[in-house]
């Protein structure tokens, strides 16, 4: 990597490299397995502004990990250059369903995530139709693919303007203030005065987390009930 982006600079080509990592096939093993394994890599080389990576879902799902995870943290990073939308039943072999044909509700959030942060790459699909497909079957497929991400994009929508769906996100998320003057910037003092605070266990068990609830509004929002 370093050898290319010398060649990139030297011919003027202005590149810029996505990292697509993937845990095997047709090995075994494949070197830089998972994103944070890409991650970890671009940090050591010598022009790490010019790498970043393209998470594909089927990949992250092989190795039995959270695609939304991955991209988040590349997202963070600055690192997502690039996109690999499909599906992929969790484990096995690469399988390269089409966008949202097997796990809606990640779909969903995947979509959501991109569209909230802002990301203006492009929604790339790395797919396949079934082998058994015809021409006009795997044009149905790619449209598929684009119209269901069309159709996660409306029920983000959606789901912002939700006021049960918000109440029950702005309760989780609801915080008195009350513990802010021990996070942030690390200094001993603060660390001391956290390790004396008196955490009464009943009090905090009153303040439920109503994720059940929220992940129900959330089904019944993908299946149209909404
Ligand atoms: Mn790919």
């Amino acid at each position: 990597m370093n050898y290319l982006c010398e060649y990139n600079m030297d011919q003027g080509y202005k590149y810029k490299f996505a990292l697509e990592p993937k845990p095997n096939e047709p090995r075994g093993d494949i070197y830089l397995p998972t994103v944070g394994s890409a991650l970890a890599f671009i940090a050591t080389l010598d022009h790490p502004d010019m790498v970043g990576v393209n998470p594909e879902v089927a990949h992250e799902q092989m190795s039995g990990l959270n695609f939304m995870h991955a991209i988040a943290q590349a997202w963070d990073a600055g690192k997502l250059f690039h996109i690999d939308l499909n599906d992929q039943k969790i484990g096995r072999y690469d399988q390269d369903f089409r966008f949202g044909a097997e796990s809606i509700k990640q779909a969903f959030y995947i979509v959501k995530f991109l569209e909230d942060v802002g990301y203006d790459g492009s929604r790339h699909f790395d797919a396949h139709a079934y082998r058994s497909s015809d021409w006009q079957d795997v044009k149905a497929f790619a449209k598929g693919c684009i119209r269901s991400y069309l159709i996660l994009k409306e029920k983000t929508e959606k789901f912002r303007a939700d006021e049960e769906i918000q109440a029950l996100l702005a309760e989780i998320t609801t915080d008195d203030g009350s513990m802010s003057q021990y996070v942030g910037q690390y200094s001993s003092e603060k660390a001391a005065n956290l390790k004396s605070y008196g955490f009464d266990q009943d009090e905090l068990a009153k303040h439920g987390q109503p994720y059940e609830q929220l992940d129900q509004l959330v089904f019944e929002l993908l299946m149209g009930v909404r």
